[in-house]
């Protein structure tokens, strides 16, 4: 008895450091870019921090104001014309950041229910491989505006 109960603290002891060296996420400067009418596309940007000491990974994106939410690179090819690709994942290095900019990586919201208009708040869903879900509250702006 005393070998299980001594067993059953040092696993969660174990378990204790084990989410103390997870990596730590923190998002900011959240913003998506407004939509004019009929339009059902559009890109979140923000900037994605890694406080820890472990690298982490984002494996997937999603929200409540999209029918889906998709991981994409932008960029320009030879012949100067810009395309987008989707990334299965993106790797946030262990005290590194990575930015989602115009021109650059962004989320991609996909069939939006509705428009959206400058000064509306998005929620987005990440999920990280070992940070977990991460709730990102998103600032709509203008659908010429950049971010202060
Ligand atoms: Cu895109």
């Amino acid at each position: 008895m005393m070998i299980k109960i001594l067993a059953a603290i040092v696993l969660s002891l174990g378990f204790i450091n084990f989410s103390y060296a997870q990596a730590q996420i923190e998002i900011t400067e959240g913003w998506v870019r407004g939509t004019p009418p009929g339009t059902t596309i559009t890109a979140m940007y923000m900037n994605v921090e890694n406080t820890g000491d472990q690298d982490d990974t984002l494996k997937s994106v999603s929200s409540d104001i999209s029918k889906s939410a998709e991981i994409h690179q932008t960029s320009v090819d030879d012949k100067g014309v810009a395309k987008m690709e989707m990334l299965e994942s993106v790797l946030v290095p262990a005290e590194g950041s990575v930015n989602f900019k115009p021109g650059g990586m962004h989320i991609m919201l996909i069939d939006l229910e509705e428009s959206l208009k400058s000064g509306d708040k998005v929620e987005i869903k990440l999920v990280f491989e070992k940070a977990g879900q991460v709730k990102v509250q998103a600032e709509v702006l203008g659908v010429g505006d950049k971010p202060e």
